[in-house]
C-alpha cells in the first residue's frame, strides 16, 4: 500500500501574483483560501474540498490591473502543486468520470490525469462577472487548471439557469473527477504505453 504523503508547498513569484500555500491530496477537507477574489475563493475552496484535499493558498495579485493575472496564477499554481503531488502517477487510477448538480444547474467533468495536456472548457456563461471574476477567467482557471496538472480535462456545464450555479457545480464536479482519478489503486502505472509523463522528467 501507498503510504508516502501526497503534498506540495506553494511558493510561486512572478512580477504580477504571489503565491504561498500548501496542498495535501489526502486531506480532511481543511482549505483556506484567500486570493484576493471572492468568487474565485469560493470555487477554489469548492475545488479542494470536494476533491478531499487540504488546500492552503493566499494570494497577492495584481488586482489593481483586474483579476486576470491573479485567477490564472492561482490555477496555476494549484496544478502545478497538483502535478508534483503525484509524482510519476504510478499506483493511481488515471481516470476519473463525476456529474455535480447545484439546483436546476448540472455538471460533469471528465479526466485523464495523462501527463498531456488538453482543456476542453464548456461552461456556457453568460454573465460578465460573478462577483469580481470575470465569466471568461472561469474558463481560463480550468484551461489553467489542465495546462499545469497536464491532463485531459474535458467540462461540460449541461444545463443551468444561474450562472453561479453553473460555475459552482462544475468546479464540484470537476473536483469529484479528480478525487476518482487520484484515488489509489495501487496497480503501478496505468499506462500501455508505461510512462504517464509523470513530474520527474519522463515525455508521454
Ligand atoms: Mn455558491
Amino acid at each position: 500500500m501507498t503510504t508516502a504523503p501526497r503534498n506540495a508547498v506553494i511558493d510561486r513569484t512572478t512580477r504580477e501574483t504571489r503565491i504561498r500555500g500548501s496542498l495535501e491530496l489526502d486531506g480532511a477537507g481543511r482549505v483556506r483560501v484567500d486570493s484576493g477574489i471572492g468568487f474565485l475563493d469560493h470555487m477554489l475552496t469548492a475545488l479542494a474540498f470536494h476533491a478531499g484535499w487540504d488546500l492552503e493558498l493566499e494570494c497577492h495579485g495584481d488586482l489593481e490591473v483586474d483579476d486576470h493575472h491573479t485567477a490564472e496564477d492561482c490555477s496555476l499554481a494549484v496544478g502545478e502543486a497538483l502535478d508534483r503531488a503525484i509524482g510519476d502517477r504510478a499506483g493511481i487510477a488515471r481516470f476519473g468520470a463525476a456529474h455535480a448538480p447545484l439546483d436546476e444547474a448540472l455538471a460533469r467533468t471528465v479526466i485523464d490525469l495523462s501527463g498531456r495536456p488538453w482543456p476542453e472548457i464548456h461552461l456556457g456563461l453568460n454573465r460578465e462577472t460573478l462577483g469580481g471574476l470575470a465569466c471568461e477567467n472561469i474558463t481560463h482557471v480550468f484551461v489553467s487548471l489542465a495546462m499545469a496538472a497536464r491532463c485531459a480535462l474535458h467540462v461540460d456545464v449541461l444545463r443551468g439557469a444561474n450562472d453561479h450555479h453553473r460555475a459552482e457545480a462544475a468546479f464540484k464536479a470537476t473536483a469529484l473527477a479528480l478525487r476518482q482519478a487520484t484515488a489509489i489503486t495501487d496497480e503501478g502505472l496505468r499506462s500501455t504505453k508505461g510512462s504517464l509523463g509523470g513530474a520527474s522528467g519522463t515525455g508521454p
